[in-house]
């Protein structure tokens, strides 16, 4: 089977023996057991080490020199672990929170999957003596992650997860940023986008009873924060998909000036110019609209539709429209064509990529 389960601890010499016992009689005879202790100064490692006599490898530990954050053991763990082969990483808390008892059915999982989550938002799953205020902080972080980063994983911020060891190959460790409690969405996300599979398990969490909680106010706000730094590692809409939106609306553009020209000019008899200007308008305005809000909107990350924006984009539709008319007119002048509408299609496209480029690097560019 070739298991290694992950313990990361800080201070977790209350917890730690007796946890460590339970964890043995969950897991399969040949898997093994890696302590990351970060130099705890309640003696953790030391107790570990005392109980590693009796294990015959069965149980390790890995000695940090300080607190360097639950990313940073983990990372060590799965680098630990990855030299020496193993094929199954099961990441888990000292605490009591993770019980031992769910990694048979972990286990019968990751053979159809290359990652299993234990999750306390699924059907089935729940948190146990949490106040109010904690768990509405844990839900609401959850779906606030999840909407974020647009990944379907309902309990993102959990650390009882086991991989295949290559899901955490296609997950690229070392781009991992997080350093904190961000690390577990972190990861998840990551193997979402590398299209892992994923399954979630219904766990009961209960709360530590000993021990002190590593979580604080500071930490899980650092971690909200995060969420955007993860998600900006997501692979950024590329200039040509920008383009094809950007021509698409282009085109719908003239469609509505089309329209709205044929309405006031032809039915209602108004005069062409004044009314002609008036479709332009219309259709720059829509066209601003629909690059803001779609063509461009990565690039511009929530900011808001501005007149400013707005004027830029008019300017430079207009200077779009000159580009049309001399690239017309210089195929015109020096060229024999068949046709006169292919020097107007000839500057209709200088025009957009100018436009675009126009669009592209001063309009819709977030400084
Ligand atoms: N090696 C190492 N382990 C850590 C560090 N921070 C936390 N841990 C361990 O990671 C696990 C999870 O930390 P907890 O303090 O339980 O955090 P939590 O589960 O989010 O919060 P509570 O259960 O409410 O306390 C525990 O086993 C900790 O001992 C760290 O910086 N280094
Ligand atoms: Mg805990």
């Amino acid at each position: 089977m070739n298991l290694l389960v992950t313990v990361p601890t800080y201070n977790e010499a209350e917890n730690i023996e007796l946890f460590l016992k339970k964890l043995l009689e969950y897991i399969p005879p040949g898997a093994h057991i890696l302590v990351i202790d970060d130099n705890s100064p309640d003696g953790t490692a030391a107790i570990v080490e005392k109980m590693m006599v009796n294990q015959n490898d069965r149980l390790h530990i890995l000695r940090r020199p300080g607190k360097q954050g639950l990313a940073q053991a983990y990372l060590a763990a799965f680098e630990w672990g990855m030299e020496r082969d193993y094929g199954i990483f099961l990441e888990m808390d000292a605490d009591f929170s993770h019980n031992p008892e769910y990694i048979p059915q972990m286990l019968v999982q990751i053979a159809a999957y290359d990652v299993v989550i234990g999750s306390r938002n699924i059907k089935g799953g729940a948190v146990e003596g949490w106040s109010f205020m904690r768990n509405l902080i844990s839900k609401g972080g959850s779906l606030y992650s999840r909407i974020i980063l647009g990944c379907p994983v309902k309990d993102l911020t959990g650390g009882f997860n086991m991989w295949r060891r290559d899901a955490l190959e296609k997950i690229n460790l070392p781009s991992i940023i997080s350093k904190g409690y961000s690390f577990q969405i972190e990861m998840k996300y990551k193997s979402y986008l590398a299209g892992c599979r994923i399954k979630e398990i219904p766990i009961i969490f209960p709360d530590r009873k000993l021990g002190k909680s590593k979580m604080s106010k500071k930490i899980l706000l650092e971690a909200l924060l995060n969420i955007w730094k993860i998600r900006k590692g997501k692979k950024q809409n590329t200039g040509f998909e920008q383009l094809i939106k950007f021509a698409i609306t282009g085109g719908l553009g003239t469609v509505t000036n089309l329209v709205i020209f044929f309405l006031l000019a032809d039915l209602a008899k108004l005069p062409e110019i004044p009314v002609s200007i008036g479709c332009f308008l219309v259709a720059v305005t829509q066209n601003y609209i629909i690059n803001h809000l779609w063509s461009f909107r990565k690039s511009l990350k929530g900011e808001k539709l501005s007149l400013k924006r707005w004027g830029m984009f008019t300017a430079g539709s207009l200077m779009g429209l000159a580009i049309n008319i001399a690239v017309m007119q210089l195929m015109l002048t020096y060229f024999t064509l068949p046709y006169k509408a292919i020097a107007q299609g000839a500057g209709i496209a200088a025009g957009m990529v100018i436009n675009f480029f126009i669009s592209k690097y001063a309009v819709f560019n977030k400084k």
